[in-house]
């Protein structure tokens, strides 16, 4: 316990030290990181949580990297947890990382961890939340989630943020690759990578057209959504007479308006169709880096200004809890115990002493006296 107070002390005066050892006990999924983890709860909520998901080999990596010095360069604190999960995919991938964050590996406004999870249900998600509540108590001001876009754990990983970033990349293959209609809806910025290279216009075509449709087609896309809200905000501003209210308030719908027209700016205005922001970079010589760091930010800006990032944040959370509440059950069941009860109940089902639905309700009673 004493143990827990000083750690979780010195991650909140920032000491990347302590940092790191709380997030190694996270990933090893020591049962003291909890009490530490307690401790900071109080102080999360501050940072604003940047994922960044695409296909293997998209150019995530460098763009984080890229990412990171442009808002360095804008005094932000920034830290990164790029997810290994240890596919096929990404072998290696990690060395190349580490060399190339090195340039950031004497900037104490950096923290920059590659999060290794044991292979079992729900270890990467809960591995990542936790790390990030770690960094976010630990005053980072961006905190940049890196995972690859290709199976539900990692993709899963980007709920967590207050904004997603889809990166994708020209020539691989007519079916835009990993951005499918499910992971199209939880992209606030579209980032096409490699613009160096044929095909890019195409890309960014092809994205806006399935956006576009997917909005014709009545999907409530996030970023609608948050247009929407913010339509109703800057005419809201306008109707009331600015001195009228303090000081305070003036500032406030100025703000909000900067957001909207920020949002508008970025997105695309198809007449009446309001599409989030498709931007074309190419990370490794820096170019579009910062427009796409200004589209992160005025997404932020305009979540803020609508109150939508209290209301993404409760969903997050609200999903986040349902997935460890699924987990925890899972894992009752998956225990001996349980397995002896299991195959009881299945054994009774197979004689015909009961059916398949009074086996579950029976199981289900003693789960629920369990707990
Ligand atoms: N031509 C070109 N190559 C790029 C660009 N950005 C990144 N690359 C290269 O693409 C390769 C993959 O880049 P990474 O940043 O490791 O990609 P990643 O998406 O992080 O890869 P995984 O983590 O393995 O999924 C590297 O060789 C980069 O140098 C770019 O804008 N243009
Ligand atoms: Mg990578």
């Amino acid at each position: 316990m004493e143990q827990a107070v000083l750690l979780a002390g010195r991650v909140r005066e920032g000491d990347p030290r302590a940092t790191a050892r709380l997030i190694s006990m996270v990933e090893r999924e020591d049962p003291s990181r909890l009490e530490a983890l307690k401790l900071l709860h109080a102080w999360g909520g501050r940072a604003h949580i940047i994922g960044i998901t695409g296909p293997p080999g998209s150019g995530k990596s460098t763009l984080t990297d890229k990412l990171v010095a442009e808002l360095r360069a804008r005094n932000r604190r920034v830290a990164v947890a790029a997810i290994d999960p240890s596919s096929p995919f990404t072998g290696g991938a990690i060395l190349g990382d580490r060399i190339r964050m090195n340039r950031h590996a004497t900037d104490e406004g950096v923290f920059i961890r590659s999060l290794a999870t044991r292979g079992h249900l729900g270890g990467l998600s809960r591995a990542c939340s936790e790390t990030v509540r770690v960094l976010d108590a630990a005053g980072y001001d961006d905190i940049i989630i890196e995972t690859v876009g290709v199976g539900q754990s990692e993709v899963d990983v980007v709920r967590l943020a207050d904004t997603v970033v889809l990166v994708s990349v020209p020539g691989l293959g007519d079916d835009i690759q990993a951005i499918k209609a499910g992971v199209m809806e939880i992209g606030d910025v579209f980032c096409v990578n490699k613009a160096d290279k044929d095909g890019t216009e195409r890309v960014v075509r092809e994205i806006r057209a399935m956006l576009e449709t997917a909005v014709m087609n009545g999907a409530s896309t996030r970023f609608s959504e948050l247009f929407s809200a913010l339509s109703t905000l800057s005419g809201a501003a306008h109707e009331s007479a600015p001195d009228e209210g303090d000081e305070e308030k003036a500032a406030k719908e100025h703000f909000q308006q900067g957001a909207a027209h920020h949002v508008a700016k970025q997105g695309r205005d198809h007449g009446e169709l309001q599409l989030p922001p498709v931007l074309a970079t190419i990370a490794e010589t820096g170019q579009g880096i910062a427009e796409l760091v200004d589209a992160i930010k005025a997404h932020e800006a305009g979540l803020a200004a609508t109150g939508l990032l209290a209301l993404r944040r409760r969903q997050n959370l609200s999903w986040e809890l349902g997935k460890a509440a699924a987990d925890s059950i899972l894992s009752i069941l998956e225990g001996e115990e349980r397995r002896v009860e299991l195959d009881e109940q299945a054994a009774a089902v197979l004689a015909k002493k009961r059916d398949f639905y009074e086996a579950l309700a029976i199981i289900r009673a003693s789960l629920a006296s369990r707990s």
